[in-house]
């Protein structure tokens, strides 16, 4: 599980999540979300992190009013995981009610 994904695994895996991007220099991937007001983000980031804490994996992201960026790595592997493309599939369903 906590194995970092293939090349191959991670190029398929990514594929599947639309506007999930590698980020720079180092092995994780981020997106970054807009919403309508600040209550419709921290809706939001209250449903991840209860989601985010029974998987005990966290992300670590940043908000300012209306937006929340995310990235997702896990440190336990130094990289990326299954249990990242799990937390942000389960973002993209959040966020696709939230829309
Ligand atoms: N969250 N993103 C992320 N990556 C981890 O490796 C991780 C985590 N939350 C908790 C966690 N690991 C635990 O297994 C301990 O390392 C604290």
């Amino acid at each position: 599980m906590l194995q970092k994904l293939t090349p191959e695994a991670r190029t398929a895996k990514l594929a599947q999540l639309p506007g999930w991007n590698e980020v720079a220099g180092r092995d994780a991937i981020r997106k970054d979300f807009v919403f309508a007001d600040f209550n419709q983000a921290f809706g939001f980031m209250t449903r991840i992190a209860l989601k985010a804490d029974k998987m005990d994996h966290h992300p670590e992201w940043f908000n300012v009013y209306n937006q929340v960026h995310i990235t997702l790595s896990t440190h336990d592997c130094g990289g990326l995981s299954e249990r990242d493309i799990t937390l942000a599939t389960f973002i993209e369903s959040v966020a696709a009610e939230s829309r």
